[in-house]
């Protein structure tokens, strides 16, 4: 199957399917039933049940604009803003399957494959996707999915929580799984709205309530608030003024972060961030959302506040890499998810080659600042030789130093292919369906894989880390960590201290007032006025 040749609409919807990247073959000959041909444990020609995974991730930030023009057909529309990060994502679902894949002790007879698309940060791509997971409707993936293809069998994704709500909406119709690694909105814990949603990322009560804790630990009674223009900012933020307001702490201003490009609206915030005497200011929101304002913070020189940090801008490259950060950003504060050493992992990310299909072969344009496509040759781009040396690269995509929701990625493809496993394992007669009945791994329907995820529990490879599900959830654990100026004039993540949502309530937040550097390299902690 040739995916570098998908028609401009089924390009950044992305599909791609195992069988294609590990056994280039069966899909173009156009017979319905997939059949792994080869597999990992050298046991060539093997026939192997298979079943597949999608997965979802906002690769690309933002749709291409397009003219609302009603005089032709409308078009799915492009996507623009390649993501290093969350394409380090996309390919650690691919190292997931690879090796769950390569092991014999999960799934032994089954091989797992995978439809992976791309939500561009945008609800209506989510949608999309979704809807051409459920109904293998994509004109990408010719005789893929003709009615009796592959069961599917969980969503991982979509990304942001408002994307997964829109899409779990949709799943849920089905009692379809959805297990999402990003997606940390409280709003997301309710199994009345959301029936068949789970997650590898704490749900943000957690976290609003370690900000509000926080803030209370260092005895400041007056804080400016900034939130994204999405649940995630607006749910997130709502319950930390909540609390801190219920212990007596005075909101100075609320600001909210555009969707999409306003650059008066970022010259307003940092107005209000210059007028106004608060010196400590949250700011929940993605570091995509937050980039412009740090942009602006920049160019006015805004200095001598202390910034709090949600989860999403915490640790990330696209902000705090920016040359000059640390006068501006120096000393901030925020809550990050556990962090995981994942062997192997770099190797495979080093390992990609433009070939691999649409994503991989944009990927290699970017950094190598070519293209493969003819038509850009002939107007003088230069042209990729497939030679460049991506062991020489260093960037986002292949930094694993912060594998965080990366890890969480892990842990959900995880997840979904240990409840396959059981379902897989299941003792005939004494099955946990009706009249003791077990479910067929080749044709099992979305609720008894949603029964099997329910009642999980399994140990994470390499970490040991152990993972249930409460109602969905898993428990609310943070790392704190300090922006620190390194010696080269960089910033560092220095852990300074964690909150462990299932401590006694004293216990919770624990931080190490000492190792603290502020904002300007000062010691003593800052006034809140
Ligand atoms: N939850 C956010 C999305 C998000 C994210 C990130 C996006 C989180 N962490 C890191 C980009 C990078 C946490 C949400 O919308 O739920």
């Amino acid at each position: 199957m040739d995916l570098t040749g998908l028609s401009s609409k089924g390009r950044f919807l992305m599909v791609l399917c195992i069988v294609s990247y590990l056994y280039k073959s069966t899909a173009a000959e156009g017979s319905c039933k997939l059949k792994a041909k080869f597999n990992l444990r050298g046991y060539k020609e093997v026939e192997k049940k298979t079943v597949v995974i999608g997965g979802m991730f906002p690769v690309h930030q933002r749709l291409t604009d397009t003219d609302s023009n009603t005089t032709i057909a409308p078009e799915s529309s492009d996507c623009e803003g390649f993501n290093f990060r969350t394409f380090r994502w996309a390919q650690t679902m691919l190292f997931a399957l690879n090796e769950i894949n390569s092991r014999n002790d999960i799934l032994p007879d089954t091989e797992l494959g995978y439809v992976i698309y791309d939500s561009c940060f945008t609800i209506s791509k989510a949608v999309e996707g979704t809807l051409t997971f459920l109904t293998g409707q994509d004109e990408a993936v010719p005789n893929y999915r003709c009615g009796d293809g592959p069961p599917l069998s969980a969503l991982v994704g979509a990304g942001g929580s408002d994307l997964s709500i829109a899409t779990a909406r949709i799943l849920g119709l089905y009692y379809f799984p959805q297990m999402s690694y990003a997606s940390s909105c409280s709003v997301l814990e309710s199994r009345f709205q959301y029936p068949t949603f789970l997650r590898t990322i704490p749900s943000d009560e957690h976290q609003s309530v370690a900000m509000a804790k926080l803030v209370l630990h260092f005895g400041w009674t007056w804080v400016g608030t900034i939130a994204a223009e999405d649940d995630y900012g607006k749910y997130g933020i709502k319950r930390f003024k909540e609390v801190v307001e219920e212990a007596g702490v005075c909101i100075s201003f609320s600001e909210t972060l555009p969707k999409i490009r306003n650059p008066e609206a970022i010259e307003r915030i940092v107005q209000t961030v210059l007028d106004s005497t608060a010196k400590i200011i949250v700011v929940f929101s993605s570091d995509v959302d937050l980039s412009p304002l740090v942009g602006e913070l920049l160019r006015n020189n805004v200095t001598n506040r202390t910034w709090i940090a949600s989860e999403a801008w915490v640790t990330s490259a696209a902000i705090s890499r920016h040359p000059d950060i640390l006068p501006v950003l120096g000393g901030t504060i925020g809550f990050a998810v556990k962090r995981a050493d994942i062997p192997g992992l770099k190797e495979h990310l080093l390992s990609v080659t433009p070939y691999n299909d649409t994503l991989t072969e944009e990927f290699w344009g970017i950094v190598f600042n070519c293209t493969m496509n003819y038509r850009q040759v002939l107007s003088g781009m230069r042209r990729c030789t497939g030679e460049e040396m991506m062991e020489k690269l260093s960037n986002t995509f292949t930094d694993v130093s912060q594998l965080r929701i990366t890890y969480n990625v892990y842990k959900a493809v995880y997840a979904v292919a240990h409840a396959l496993h059981n379902l897989e394992d299941c003792k005939p007669h004494s099955g946990p369906f009706e009249n003791n009945t077990c479910a067929d791994i080749t044709k099992f329907e979305p609720w008894q894989l949603m029964y099997y995820l329910k009642n999980l529990r399994y140990t994470v490879p390499h970490t040991g880390e152990e993972i249930y599900f409460n109602n969905g959830d898993v428990d609310g654990f943070y790392d704190i960590l300090n922006w620190q100026s390194e010696s080269e004039g960089g910033i560092t993540y220095t852990h300074i201290g964690y909150y462990n949502s299932t401590a006694p309530p004293e216990e919770r937040l624990i931080i190490n007032n000492g190792s603290i550097i502020w904002n300007n390299d000062i010691l003593e902690t800052p006034r809140s006025v």
